[in-house]
């Protein structure tokens, strides 16, 4: 069939009184398109697109309420209902570096979230001249149908700040005893740093909620070491999770060429970037002194070629029980899901399943609902979107 044509200036008006007609955010997306078949080894699976219109959204957060945090990655943070509606952008975010890999990164909540309200958000910073990655937290208000956020304070800044506007991590993950994982990038230009334990760079650090430093941190009481450093050696770790049966946690970091890996990072260990690594430079050269050393450790699994992982959860619920206990993988370049299956100690990947790959799109960030769904981020800087991937039917 030929499309009507449409005259500009029709099509001006057309757009405009769209325009006028929308709340103060972006419209719902639900029901925009009808939900395709995915094949998987749990059955077909409904792909549904919740909301659209996102700006390069990076990390995402659910309510109480069921309604979800989700964070843009030029500054904005939105508040998007379960029926696709998107907020208005929150107001009190702090300024961000919104360049490269840079702006507004991860969103979560405190864990006394329902008496505290606390919401807690990493981004790249902008420090005379470069960048780095920080953590502030602040108190989520909500009346007369707009929120903010009060009482912004900034409670980490990795060390140093670095020009350039790469390899900021940086996932935010709180630990049963109420104490918060950051994940923290080399920022590219500084990867011999990740060895260095006297700056934040390539390494996971662990902070009280109030940004201070837990007495029983790994390297706590260690001469010229940042007190705050919980594991050392990574690239650039997009991706963190809490293992729900053992309370560890687990992260995704890019390699360069090959040698993305997961890792679960314990305390005071040594990952091994850049001495060991199974990728190589983009340029083709080798990097480093090959893919083991003592002293530094093996990931659990590796992707060569690489998939460039943000983005982790494990998956706990009801709705796809074949599924339980799986990690789950957002893929950029891969573009798509990727689901691992680990032996019964957890020391190996023993299933991989590739999902969503007919989709195309690059994966940013994946959650579970509490409706057990999948809820997934697309990375897209006009058109990033909110699914929700369930059964189908
Ligand atoms: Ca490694």
């Amino acid at each position: 069939m030929t499309p009507t044509p449409i005259s500009r200036p029709r099509l001006r008006a057309v757009l405009l009184a769209a325009l006028l007609a929308l709340p103060a955010g972006l419209p719902a997306a639900r029901a925009q398109e009808a939900a395709h078949p995915e094949p998987s080894s749990a059955g077909p699976l409904a792909v549904e697109t919740v909301a659209a219109g996102l700006d390069s959204p990076w990390g995402l957060a659910f309510l109480p309420d069921g309604r979800l945090l989700v964070t843009e990655r030029v500054g904005r943070l939105r508040i998007v209902s379960p029926n696709g509606t998107v907020s208005a952008p929150v107001a009190g975010v702090p300024p961000v570096f919104a360049s490269g890999q840079g702006g507004l990164l991860d969103v979560a909540l405190a864990p006394d979230f329902a008496d505290s309200r606390l919401v807690y958000l990493s981004y790249a910073e902008p420090r005379e001249g470069a960048s780095g990655t920080s953590v502030a937290r602040g108190r989520l208000v909500e009346s007369g149908g707009a929120a903010r956020l009060e009482d912004v304070q900034v409670i980490f800044r990795q060390q140093p700040a670095v020009g350039g506007s790469s390899h900021y991590g940086s996932r935010l993950v709180f630990a049963r005893d109420g104490t918060l994982f950051v994940t923290l990038g080399d920022r590219y230009s500084q990867r011999d740093r990740a060895q260095d334990l006297s700056t934040h760079l390539g390494k996971v650090v662990r902070i009280a909620a109030d940004g201070e430093v837990p007495a029983d941190n790994p390297f706590a009481r260690t001469p010229n070491a940042r007190p705050e450093i919980w594991s050392y050696g990574h690239r650039n770790p997009q991706g963190a999770a809490l293992d729900p049966a053992t309370g560890q946690l687990w992260t995704v970091e890019h390699g360069a060429r090959g040698g993305d890996e997961l890792n679960h990072p314990q305390a005071g260990r040594n990952y091994g970037w850049p001495v060991i690594t199974y990728g190589r430079d983009y340029s083709g050269a080798p990097i480093g002194e090959g893919t083991r050393k003592d002293g530094m450790e093996q990931p659990v699994t590796y992707w060569d070629p690489s998939i460039a992982p943000s983005g982790l959860t494990f998956y706990t619920g009801d709705l796809l029980p074949a599924w339980k206990g799986d990690l789950f993988v957002g893929a950029l370049a891969g573009a798509k899901l990727v689901r691992l299956r680990l032996n019964a100690d957890k020391s190996a990947v023993v299933q991989q399943e590739d999902l969503l790959a007919d989709l195309g799109e690059r994966i940013r960030d994946v959650a579970q609902g509490a409706d057990g769904a999948l809820w997934l981020l697309t990375d897209d800087p006009g058109n990033g979107r909110l699914l929700r991937l369930a059964p189908q039917g």
